[in-house]
């Protein structure tokens, strides 16, 4: 007999997240991702001024509107056919990279290491940490926000461990405050960047901005190096089980991103065992089958055999995972794989910790990149070129950007000047996009398999394992 576990809501994500699971004899033999909430933000769109959707479109996500910013200028730009001063570019991808950093810095510490170090030890502390002292204080209430963890499910409980990764979780949310400081400086504003238009950038960028852009970079950098990475090999030390489960299809695709170092830091591609193909974007399509829309992509709740808000994007008719391991397969092979190597001996495929692991590698590429670019701005070149707004162009257009989750697409079609259509094909939709027919989705994908003799540890698997996908709900149901 099978029994369905549901877990409603999902916490410790961007959004509303509904994961049921199908056990049956101590084995996953079914899954169901449910987005739970609809927004309508392409249909908010419609009628609008091309330039409005760099401005809303930033508003479907309060983790990371700089990528949707980044996206839709991009495609408006494509759209009238005007190209972007050097400096504009190399600004976007100041913004684009240090964001991606922050956001896995957020992902790792503040939203998955309560599933894997248990908070509760925190209560051995006899320091003066003052954040330390807070958390042994909240344990003790009856409202103690952190699960008493079972005895039989493996958590870090070595005192020291915990000392320092429950320190370094308040220390991440100080690096991003600074680094949010530092996309500031570039972006005018954050969150929801404002000096992003089509045509470049407006902030008038001086050498003292590029300055304490590059302190915000090294001290990320520091924390990067000495405290994210360490943290995160502790956690393969102790859970080197993970790279065996949570594992997809082995099929991965990525756009194009990062370029202005002469070679592309990550290429385009689509990734299926270990061959790599060029990716033709005319094979993305989004499905509805299994999605509350009817055929013309209108809201119908209570659709028959639907179950979820999200759409399901696909690739030549197949799921593809997105994501830093993504890029770091298709491009960085012999860096992860050396990385993976160190806890698990066999094929590397998505799995959950490689997908951690993944996060923190790419992080230190990434960083390597922007130390670069900084001296790349050209101090007294402009940032930006006049975009005629009253251009009544009937058109279509799409451009792609990196973020945090995987990759991003933004399409806009108008008519005499006014958007059409708007579709955002999103990193998460991606990943937590419903099935379609037998073809999972690609997180349902990763939990069909989970064994476990009690119900409690399912549960813990299923948690651990859709976490290390960093779920964004607020933009896979946009
Ligand atoms: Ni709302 Fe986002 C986009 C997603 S970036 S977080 O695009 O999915 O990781």
């Amino acid at each position: 007999m099978s029994k369905n576990l549901k877990i409603d809501p999902l916490t410790r994500i961007e959004g509303h997240l509904k994961i049921s699971v199908e056990e049956e004899a101590g084995t996953v033999i079914d899954a169901k991702v449910h987005g739970e909430m609809y927004r309508g933000f392409e249909k908010i769109l419609h009628g609008r001024h091309p330039f409005d959707a760099a401005r809303i479109t930033q508003r479907v996500c309060g983790i990371c509107h700089e990528v949707h910013g980044v996206a839709s200028v991009k495609a408006i730009e494509n759209l009238y056919n005007v190209g972007v001063p050097f400096n504009g570019l190399i600004l976007r991808d100041l913004i684009l990279g240090l964001h991606v950093i922050t956001d896995h810095i957020i992902h790792f510490y503040n939203l998955c290491l309560p599933d894997y170090v248990d908070f509760n030890v925190i209560s051995e502390y006899s320091g003066s940490d003052r954040n330390l002292l807070k958390i042994k204080e909240l344990i003790t209430r009856p409202s103690n926000p952190f699960l008493k963890r079972k005895e039989n499910a493996k958590f870090i409980q070595d005192r020291d461990l915990c000392i320092r990764m429950v320190r370094n979780y308040f220390k991440a949310i100080d690096v991003r405050s600074k680094a949010a400081s530092g996309l500031a400086i570039l972006g005018a504003k954050t969150p929801f960047c404002q000096a992003l238009l089509p045509g470049g950038i407006t902030t008038d960028v001086t050498l003292d901005s590029l300055y304490k852009y590059h302190k915000v970079l090294e001290e990320t950098a520091d924390f990067v190096i000495q405290d994210y990475y360490g943290d995160v090999q502790i956690l393969c030390e102790y859970f080197p089980e993970y790279f065996n489960i949570g594992s997809t299809y082995d099929r991965f695709f990525g756009y194009e991103s990062l370029s202005m170092n002469g070679e592309p830091l990550f290429k385009e591609g689509v990734l299926h065992g270990s061959k790599l193909y060029p990716l033709d974007y005319s094979k993305i399509s989004e499905r509805l089958v299994s999605s509350y829309y009817d055929d013309e992509g209108k809201p119908h709740y209570g659709k028959n055999n639907a179950y979820s808000w999200i759409k399901a994007p696909r690739y030549d008719g197949l799921p593809m995972e997105t994501g830093p391991i993504a890029r770091l397969l298709i491009n960085h092979n012999k860096t992860i794989s050396a990385e993976t190597a160190k806890y698990y001996k066999g094929d590397i495929l998505s799995s959950t910790m490689s997908r951690l692991l993944a996060r923190v590698v790419e992080c230190k590429i990434i960083l390597r990149y922007l130390f670069d670019l900084v001296s790349k701005y050209r101090p007294g070149d402009d940032n930006i070129i006049t975009v005629d707004p009253n251009q009544k162009i009937t058109g279509s257009a799409f451009a792609t950007s990196i973020a945090a989750r995987g990759d991003l697409m933004h399409k806009i079609s108008t008519v005499d000047g006014r958007i059409d259509e708007y579709n955002m094909v999103m990193p998460s939709t991606w990943n937590f996009g419903p099935s379609t027919g037998n073809l999972k989705g690609i997180v349902e994908k990763a939990l069909i398999g989970v064994k476990s003799s009690d119900e409690a540890s399912i549960k813990l698997h299923t948690e651990r394992i859709v976490r290390s996908f960093d779920p964004c709900t607020a933009c896979s149901i946009h």
